[in-house]
C-alpha cells in the first residue's frame, strides 16, 4: 500500500476539496493534511481542523515552496476551472488547469513524492463517444476547454507514471451532488442547486432540459472512490489516471420527481441555457468495470437514498436559518 504521510490538497475550499480535506484529516491525522486555498475564504471547520495555506498552483515556485515548507509527499490536486466557467473564459481554464497540473507533476517528480491524485471528469468525453455505458477505452474528443484540459491531464499524468515512475492516479468524476459546499462553474451544478431551491423556495428553474440524463454521484461515494483509489495497491492497477467511476444516472425530470416524493408542492421549470450543449456532449451512463476490477469500486447510494439524505441535511440547516452554511 502507498506510504502516504503528508498530504497537500489544492482547491481545498471547493465542493469536493472541502469535504475531502476533512475526510483525509480523519484518516491520516489532522496535522498531516494541509488545505491550500486561493480566493474563497475557508470555512471555520477547515480553518480549525488542520493546517491551512494560501497559495496558487499556477505559481510553480510558490507551490514548490509550500510543498517544501510542509514536507509534502502526496498532492491531491482538486483546484480546477470547471466546464461552464471554462466555456466563458477558455484561456483562464487552460491556464489554471494545464499549468496547475504540470506544476503539480513537476514539483512531485523533482521531490520524488509518494503519490499524486489528479481527478479527471466525464467531460473528457465528447459527442463522438458512445453515450450509454461509456466504455473505459473510447473516443476522447471533448468539445469544451475543460474537457480538453482533462484529457491532456490524463495523458500527461500517465506520461509521468511511465516515464518517471511517479505514482499518479485519477478518476473521471461524474456530476457530484453534496449538501456541504455548493459547486461553482460546472454544468452538473443544477443537480445540487435543485435541492437547495426545493428546500428554500419550493421551486427551481433548471438550466438543462427535463430529459437531460447525466451520470451523477453522491459525495460520500465520491470521497470513498477517491480515498480507495489513493490506497489501492499500485501493482494491481492496469489503469492509472483515467478510471471511469459510475454510480447513478437520471434525467433532470427524474431528479425533480424524486424530490417531489418528499416535497409534493415542489415545482421544477426548465429553461436551457448554454450549458445544455455541454450536457448533450457528455455520456449518460458509465461503464466502470475497470475501477471495480482493479481496486474494488462499488457505490452505495442511488437517487432515492441520496435524495432522502440530502433533504434531511438541508432541511435541518434551513430550520436553523443556515441553509447556505
Ligand atoms: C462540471 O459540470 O463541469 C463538473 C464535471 C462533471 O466535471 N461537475
Amino acid at each position: 500500500m502507498p506510504d502516504i504521510k503528508k498530504i497537500l490538497v489544492t482547491g481545498a475550499v471547493g465542493q469536493i476539496g472541502s469535504e475531502l480535506t476533512l475526510a483525509l484529516r480523519e484518516k491520516y491525522g489532522a496535522d498531516n493534511v494541509v488545505a491550500m486555498w486561493r480566493k474563497t475564504e475557508p470555512s471555520e471547520v477547515l480553518k480549525e481542523s488542520g493546517p491551512l495555506v494560501k497559495g496558487d498552483v499556477v505559481d510553480a515556485n510558490a507551490f514548490a515552496g509550500v510543498c517544501d515548507e510542509y514536507d509534502i509527499d502526496t498532492v491531491v490536486h482538486m483546484a480546477a476551472i470547471l466546464s461552464a466557467t471554462g466555456e466563458q473564459n477558455p484561456m483562464l481554464c487552460w491556464d489554471v488547469n494545464m499549468n496547475g497540473t504540470i506544476n503539480v507533476l513537476e514539483v512531485a517528480r523533482e521531490r520524488e513524492m509518494t503519490q499524486v491524485l489528479i481527478p479527471s471528469s466525464i467531460a473528457a468525453f465528447g459527442p463522438e463517444t458512445p453515450r450509454v455505458n461509456t466504455p473505459q477505452e473510447t473516443v476522447l474528443k471533448p468539445r469544451t476547454m475543460y474537457g480538453i484540459t482533462k484529457v491532456a491531464g490524463e495523458l500527461v499524468s500517465d506520461y509521468y507514471f511511465y516515464k518517471y515512475g511517479l505514482d499518479v492516479r485519477g478518476l473521471r468524476y461524474p456530476g457530484i451532488i453534496s449538501a456541504e459546499t455548493l459547486p461553482g462553474g460546472g454544468t452538473t451544478d443544477y443537480a445540487v442547486e435543485i435541492y437547495y431551491k426545493a428546500v428554500e423556495e419550493g421551486k427551481y428553474n433548471c438550466f438543462v432540459r427535463e430529459d437531460t440524463v447525466l451520470p451523477m454521484m453522491y459525495m460520500p461515494d465520491c470521497l470513498k472512490a477517491t480515498m480507495d483509489l489513493m490506497e489501492a495497491d499500485v501493482a494491481k492497477l492496469k489503469h492509472h489516471s483515467d478510471f471511469n467511476v459510475g454510480s447513478m444516472s437520471f434525467s433532470a425530470g427524474e431528479l425533480a420527481a424524486a424530490i417531489k416524493k418528499h416535497i409534493p408542492e415542489f415545482e421544477c421549470t426548465y429553461e436551457p441555457d448554454f450549458r445544455q450543449a455541454i450536457a448533450d456532449s457528455w455520456p449518460q451512463s458509465i461503464d466502470d468495470g475497470a475501477a471495480r476490477e482493479e481496486w474494488g469500486w462499488a457505490p452505495a447510494y442511488d437517487l432515492d437514498s441520496m435524495t432522502k439524505d440530502m433533504l434531511e441535511k438541508l432541511e435541518a440547516r434551513h430550520k436553523e436559518g443556515k441553509l447556505y452554511g
